[in-house]
């Protein structure tokens, strides 16, 4: 890689070179954007949570002032379900029956002139249903039981024998409540179509999902589709899905022959573009006196839709995090009445690791062993399910290192022992395993002749600096300043990228980025190859370094000439070349060994008389590989760190008992943590590149998230002597 190393653009914290855009307004998020002639829908939604609609009467919307169109299921074409993606199954397609399967489903879209028209006259359809009872409960016995179908269950050893060799056994029930992703940004879709050609501008994490779907949805070629998102306003996964709601906007779009906007109501963002949903986890850990472990089992439960699909194998981060030679891991699905689940940052992980690393917790307590130790004693050093080698893993620096700087050695193991006037002070630790998911991805990049370059590709910056890390990233590869670089992203015309989810995002378009400027490099030297004015005729790409705008030969700095005098003295404008990168191949069983890991240092404070809780400190060390920008890759484990806090003392999506309907769908009464629940972070950066891949990154985006939960529980516990096996971590569960 000699070839490319140059200026040292990747690494340091570089501002966001969006910022300014963003800060001045002129960013075009889909929720501002603006088309001559654009007209506005809002959505009818189903107030029950099972039964049908046994008529809708859509009259007084019909000559509501403004009103074009009100499209419900007697009047909506058949449409297609989407395709299945790389996330599954597409959700289902809208106003296709009079069949109602949870609350909140679209029963009718409502198009007018503005959208206060729009939404006037949406309050004016009727319906009237035929209510069934609907299926609410996760232990209800008439729900039907999906098992693992993604075959995620795994087992090693003989769980059985594990047990009995154990001297200490322990577990129990834990639950995890319905999330909800909420993004800052509400989701919005404007659509436009000429002819058979559709614009459409939406709030999503994966443009290319987006055209595929509607291409196949509308019967259109995909080439008809364009899709744009250059500004995401978030997503934490609610903007991976094609959901219904996009479907709605683009028919709308079509029956009208305007182009047509829809920005979802914060309400509606609690039922039309999925949530993390409710676990039920029971998990046993059996281990000798010494703290070895000899068997771990875990089992999830967790709900589904009744017609949609959301694999989340919540036990299995039990098969992968530690060196026991007995595991069985299990997860079930059952299907509910309830809004579609869907990925929400650390979909899974974000659930599992809370039963994991409470139950490795209680033992290091029931052991008398300290909990940084057991976990040290029982370190997988290589995957434990396929018994290789880690692509890597520097987990062990991210415990030792992250102990230094909390001050672990200062925990006095006794719980209730450690104390500040009135408050009981606890020390509480996770450790984090989590995939490295990587997929394909393709880029391209060009230089032109005044020395700057222009990169490409189809993906999103949904606030995680994809941006700068690859304007970074280019610059470096390109031996370029990084202001003479320009990335683009965000629109499907560009080349293929995928979805920015899995924490996956980075890695594929780094591979591509990196691969389309060696080439692009590559190019420059074959349009010298025979030149005899070049001091680079005849150099191969091993030969060379990029720096200044210029390619040279290594150790020679003096041989060699500008990009700009290249083209110039060829008569070229530009030159351009195309990367793409593939993943790593997967072992037989589909799995990829390697892995971010992360180790979570949590200080609270309990007031045990009034029942509060307050995180004091937060220490994450996190093996990501090598960082690209410090400072956005610091920000994606401050962000997920409060979402941690939030899965560990706030949130909770209620759904009423009886009717199905969300009973806390506003930002009033879904409680996120404010900057007063934040405490002070400190996030540092462990281990080193990862030998897989080309650029030798690995994802950050979700695993600050991931053991927020099971660390303040422990250190709820250490505190107080209280163990809590159900979050969020309440007050009545305090006094
Ligand atoms: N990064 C880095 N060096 C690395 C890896 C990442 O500097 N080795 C930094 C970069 O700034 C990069 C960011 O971290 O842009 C995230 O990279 P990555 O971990 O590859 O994650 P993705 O780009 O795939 O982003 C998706 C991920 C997911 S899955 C969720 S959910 C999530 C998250 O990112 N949602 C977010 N972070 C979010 N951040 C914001 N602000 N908003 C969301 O909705
Ligand atoms: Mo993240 S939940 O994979 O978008």
């Amino acid at each position: 890689m000699t070839t490319l190393e140059a200026a040292r653009a990747v690494g340091p914290g570089l501002d966001r070179v969006d910022a300014p855009m963003k800060t001045t307004g002129r960013a075009p998020y889909p929720n501002d954007f603006s088309l001559p002639g654009m007209v506005h829908a809002c959505l009818v939604h189903s107030t029950i949570a099972a039964g049908r609609v046994r008529a809708i009467d859509t009259t007084a919307a019909e000559t509501a002032p403004g009103v074009l169109a009100v499209i419900t299921h007697l009047t909506a074409p058949q449409l297609e379900r989407g395709p299945m993606t790389l996330l599954g199954p597409s959700p289902p397609a809208p106003l296709q029956g009079d069949r109602i399967l949870h609350y909140g489903q679209h029963l009718a879209v409502v198009v007018a002139a503005s959208p206060e028209q729009a939404r006037h006259a949406a309050g004016l359809v009727r319906v009237d249903y035929e209510p069934a009872e609907p299926l609410l409960d996760l232990h209800d016995p008439r729900a039907a039981v999906v098992t693992n179908p993604w075959g995620l269950d795994s087992d090693r050893g003989d769980i059985a024998a594990g047990f009995a060799a154990a001297d200490v056994v322990v577990g129990g029930s834990y639950t995890t409540p319905d999330n909800t992703n909420n993004p800052l940004g509400l989701m919005s879709t404007v659509a436009a179509w000429n002819g058979d050609s559709l614009t459409v501008h939406d709030s999503t994490q994966w443009p290319h999902n987006v055209r595929t779907t509607l291409a196949a949805v509308f019967k259109i070629p995909e080439s008809n589709v364009r899709v744009l998102a250059p500004y995401v306003g978030g997503g934490f996964g609610a903007g991976l899905r094609v959901w219904p709601h996009v479907i709605l906007t683009v028919l709308a779009a079509r029956e009208v022959g305007k182009p047509v906007k829809l920005v979802l109501t914060r309400p509606e963002m609690f039922t039309a573009v999925g949530h993390r949903p409710y676990s039920a986890q029971q998990i046993r850990i059996g281990a000798t006196r010494t703290g070895e472990l000899t068997a771990i089992e875990h089992e999830g439960v967790s709900p589904v839709a009744m017609d949609d699909d959301d694999y989340e194998p919540v036990s299995a981060c039990s098969a992968v995090s530690y060196a026991c030679p007995n595991v069985r891991t299990r997860d079930r699905q059952v299907r509910l009445n309830i809004p579609c689940p869907g990925s929400m940052r650390a979909p899974a992980e974000g659930q599992g690791n809370f039963a994991l690393e409470s139950a490795i917790d209680e033992l290091a307590h029931e052991l008398g062993i300290d909990p940084l130790e057991l976990r040290l004693r029982n370190y997988a050093e290589e995957h434990p399910l396929l018994g290789l080698p880690w692509s890597s893993k520097a987990l062990r620096e991210c415990y030792l290192q992250g102990a230094e700087r909390f001050g672990w050695s200062r925990r006095d193991p006794r719980p209730g022992s450690m104390r500040d006037g009135r408050w009981l002070i606890g020390y509480g630790l996770a450790g984090v395993s989590y995939p490295h998911y990587q997929v394909p991805c393709q880029a391209r990049a060009s230089l032109h002749r005044d020395g700057s370059a222009d990169v490409r590709s189809a993906a999103t910056d949904i606030g995680t600096g994809t941006y700068t890390i690859i304007t970074q990233l280019s610059a470096e590869l390109l031996g370029l300043d990084v202001s003479r670089v320009h990335f683009d992203l965000g629109d499907s015309d560009m080349p293929y990228a995928p979805q920015a989810g899995g924490s996956g995002l980075t890695g594929a378009l780094a591979g591509a980025v990196h691969a389309a400027c060696r080439r692009l490099v590559q190019e420059f030297l074959d349009v010298v190859r025979d030149d005899p004015d070049s001091p680079l005729r005849g150099a191969a790409l091993d030969d060379v370094a990029v720096s200044q705008g210029r390619i040279h030969r290594i150790g020679n700095p003096d041989q060699g000439e500008s990009y700009t005098d290249i083209l110039t003295r060829h008569g070229l404008e530009e030159l351009s070349a195309d990367g793409r990168s593939t993943p790593p191949q997967p072992d037989a069983a589909g799995m990829a060994t390697a892995g971010a890991f992360g180790a979570k240092f949590v200080e609270v404070r309990v007031d045990p008389d009034l029942g509060l809780l307050r995180v004091t400190r937060v220490v994450s060390a996190i093996d990501g590989g090598r960082i690209l920008n410090e400072k956005t890759a610091t920000s994606q484990i401050v962000g997920g760190t409060v979402g941690g806090i939030g899965q560990a003392m706030f949130e909770e999506t209620a759904t009423d008992a009886g009717t199905g309907r969300i009973a806390n769908a506003t930002f009033g009464d879904y409680l996120v943590p404010v900057n007063a629940d934040v405490p002070d972070m400190e996030v540092i950066f462990v281990g080193g590149p990862d030998r897989a891949t080309p650029v030798g990154t690995k994802g950050v985006g979700e695993i600050g998230l991931v053991g927020v939960a099971a660390a303040v529980a422990n250190a709820v516990h250490h505190a107080t002597g209280r163990r809590i096996r159900s979050l969020p971590i309440t007050i009545d569960q305090l006094m």
